[in-house]
């Protein structure tokens, strides 16, 4: 069976990580696992590498403790690595070679798409966040305010606000418990969920007016190309919300936002939205990504006509297979 709180009491020196330009949840659930680590064995060396995580998750504790993963940082062997909120090992990023060298390994996850990696791996694909599972795994009495607001936010960022199917009854349960901490749970939400830049915003608008639709109406794209980024200032994380808010769209199983990578031209970050008829999960793992069944993604070179293109010919394949 698999216990995290014996496989943590083995070990002197941990390393946590979660994926590449974390979420929510991959900066909840590691944030969460480290302030409990540092609560309830002191004495334990933690590292917790994270790429910078945006300023809005700057209320969590433990924040400014990150440790970004630059080549330059010295080797070290871990006792313990547990790598979380990632379906396969590039999503590691340059964390990467401290899980190889470590001396065992632990996968905590909840990607559909993920099939297994280190020495030990809990994976629970109908959890809603790999937050709910630390919740689960962690020693309940011990959590604290600072330790539940962790948690929460990754919970609350990756059901969007409890609404998605992902929600279950003990989704309900866990967040039940977390708001008797008492902290400003509304703050919170407006704080690192709702709240836009007016770059950001203005961003939202041009993608929205650029979008189209096609597949009588049942697919809606839209694409940030270089220039346009350049214009605001923008990076990645100034495009979180907009393929969910294509996907409020009436009618549209499958919605599509695409932009340009910064390194290299042609080159397009793709995520997906969809409803129960399509599993977007199925299209990034075959062009090389991962995800959910309502909210994947995958990176591709080409123009942005031949990738929904292709993009397209899969959902076809997926809506006629139900017809
Ligand atoms: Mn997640």
């Amino acid at each position: 069976m698999f216990d995290l709180v014996q496989l943590m009491e083995r070990a002197d020196s941990i390393a946590l990580a979660g994926h590449v330009r974390p979420d929510g949840d991959s900066v909840g659930s590691t944030l969460a696992l480290y302030n409990y680590i540092k609560k309830v064995s002191p004495e334990k060396e933690v590292t917790l590498f994270l790429e910078k995580p945006a300023e809005i998750y700057s209320y969590l504790k433990g924040y400014d403790e990150v440790t970004v993963p630059e080549d330059s940082l010295p080797d070290k062997v871990y006792d313990l690595f547990i790598a979380m909120d990632l379906g396969d090992l590039d999503r590691l990023g340059k964390a990467e070679r401290f899980y190889t060298a470590a001396r065992d390994t632990v996968c905590i996850d909840h990607h559909i798409s993920n099939t297994g990696f280190g020495n030990h791996s809990y994976i629970k694909s109908e959890a809603s966040s790999t937050s709910e599972l630390i919740y689960d795994l962690i020693d309940e009495n011990m959590i604290d305010v600072e330790i539940a607001k962790c948690i929460y936010t990754g919970i609350i960022h990756d059901t969007g606000i409890l609404q998605y199917s992902n929600t279950s009854r003990h989704t309900l349960e866990i967040v039940g418990k977390l708001i008797e901490f008492g902290f400003d749970f509304t703050g919170l939400i407006n704080r690192s969920y709702y709240e836009k830049t007016y770059m950001q915003n203005q961003i939202l608008g041009r993608a929205l007016l650029e979008s189209i639709l096609f597949m009588d109406g049942k697919c809606i794209a839209t694409v940030i190309d270089h220039k346009t980024m350049d214009f605001y200032g923008a990076v990645p994380k100034d495009f979180d919300g907009i393929a969910n808010q294509l996907f409020k769209t009436r009618g549209t199983d499958v919605s599509i936002f695409m932009y340009e990578s910064s390194d290299e031209q042609n080159l397009f970050k793709v995520s997906m939205r969809a409803s129960d008829r399509v599993d977007v999960s199925k299209i990034a793992k075959k062009f090389g990504g991962g995800g959910h069944k309502k909210a994947a993604g995958f990176s591709m070179s080409g123009t942005y006509h031949d990738i929904l293109n292709n993009i397209s010919e899969e959902i076809e394949k997926q809506l006629s297979e139900q017809d």
